[in-house]
């Protein structure tokens, strides 16, 4: 049996010592160190319930009074989140980075299956994988330093004789482009529309878009800015206004054609998917002024290489899209990448781009092109927050000038 007055005298140390403590707390924060609010305020109700209980005497059981059930809400609140409504992002499919072909509506996984047993590039991957297990850091590693971006130069073969003479821009791309901070790459989603992104996008110091995807009556959503424009070979040979459209007029202009898987310049241009050698001369000779360059044929390859390396299952054996393609061309320029609607926002829609009524998934979860595991892997390098994918559909990418191998 505890003598009465030690008991009080107990009492008494305890809660001067819980009150020492709550007013050191309360000093700490008026000082701006960093408390985590839920953390804090999770420490004070057990300091309270603590006073609560020492005043109630040893051994006894809380009542419940309105302001105790107040306090357990409270805490139960913080500490099982659990039992809260979900929010809107909780409940969003955001793009799983280990999506498979599985997860394909039953056509696009045939038309997976097709491209696999067609092989129009005569693919022979021999390299590791598939699924070979990289962290995200060695994975930008592995990037940098097998992804050659660069483009087709006046002294590759047959770029070094008299028919081309003057054609190609005698400036490297390193030196008109670059190197930036931030940059975005758009791509073409219809989940564009209604964003209401222009501001952020045109905000960058460099903004990379595809193809024939217009910013005249979608500024709102896509901004104005055009830094660089990667366009493939079949809208330069086949559209009909590619040298009339003042689209095209602006910024740095690249164009790209899908090789035999890893031939070289020369085979290549003896073999092209779209011969657009003509129209890219007679554009050259319309604006000898802006810079249009021809990416190099290998490094769509190079790049393939790596996602079918990663990717747990064989992908389409076909080139990666200009949208992944603009992503590497951006980190080799910029410290920074945003990329808008590649992993699809809580806009995702079917509408193909955010400037045609087209209707097709296969815009956005891929048929021709592996763009499912092209979105596996920058779901998986993304540094930004999940809930910008959801909200923006912004991935952030780091640059590969930002990174330590
Ligand atoms: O459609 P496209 O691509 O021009 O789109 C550019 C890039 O944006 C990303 N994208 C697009 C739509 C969508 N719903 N989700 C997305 O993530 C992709 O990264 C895509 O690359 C191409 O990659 O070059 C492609 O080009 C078109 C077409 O050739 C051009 O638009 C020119 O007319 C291809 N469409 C057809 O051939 C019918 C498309 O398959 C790939």
């Amino acid at each position: 049996m505890i003598p009465t007055n030690l008991k009080k005298k107990f009492s008494c140390c305890v809660l001067a010592f819980l009150l020492f403590a709550v007013i050191s707390m309360w000093k700490e924060k008026k000082k701006g160190s960093y408390y985590d609010p839920l953390k804090l305020q999770t420490e004070k109700l057990q300091v309270l319930r603590g006073l609560k209980k020492i005043a109630m005497g040893p051994g006894s059981q809380s009542a419940p009074s309105s302001n105790t059930q107040d306090t357990h809400r409270g805490s139960q609140a913080l500490h099982s989140p659990r039992d809260q409504p979900k929010t809107e992002l909780e409940t969003f499919q955001m793009w799983s980075k280990d999506s498979s072909s599985k997860n394909l509506i039953l056509r696009l996984q045939k038309i997976w299956r097709n491209y696999l047993s067609l092989n129009k590039y005569n693919v022979s991957y021999k390299g590791p994988g598939p699924g070979v297990k990289f962290s995200a850091e060695a994975l930008l590693c592995h990037l940098r330093d097998q992804v050659n971006v660069s483009m087709v130069e006046a002294t590759d073969f047959p770029f070094n004789t008299s028919e081309w003479e003057g054609y190609l821009p005698k400036e490297s791309i390193r030196i008109k482009a670059g190197p930036w901070g931030r940059c975005a790459v758009v791509s073409s989603a219809g989940s564009l529309k209604f964003s209401q992104l222009g501001k952020e996008i045109d905000d960058h110091d460099a903004v990379l878009r595809l193809n024939g995807a217009p910013t005249a009556n979608f500024q709102q959503d896509v901004g104005m800015k055009t830094t660089i424009r990667l366009m493939n070979s079949q809208l330069v040979t086949t559209e009909k206004n590619f040298l009339k459209d003042s689209l095209y007029n602006e910024g740095i202009l690249i164009v790209w054609d899908p090789s035999i898987y890893h031939s070289d310049i020369s085979k290549w241009y003896q073999k092209p998917d779209y011969r657009f050698f003509d129209k890219y001369k007679s554009y050259r000779r319309l604006h000898p002024d802006q810079p249009f360059y021809i990416l190099r044929p290998q490094m769509p390859w190079e790049l393939w290489d790596i996602i079918q390396e990663i990717s747990s299952e064989k992908i389409q054996p076909n080139p990666p899209s200009s949208g992944m393609l603009g992503i590497i061309i951006m980190m080799t320029l910029c410290d920074q990448v945003d990329i808008y609607e590649f992993l699809p926002s809580k806009r995702k829609t079917d509408l193909c781009h955010y400037y045609q009524k087209f209707f097709d998934s296969a815009c956005t979860m891929g048929a021709y092109h592996p763009l499912l595991f092209e979105k596996n892997m920058v779901k998986y390098l993304n540094q930004g927050k999940d809930k910008d994918i959801y909200l923006l559909g912004k991935a952030t990418l780091p640059g590969f000038r930002s990174i330590h191998c």
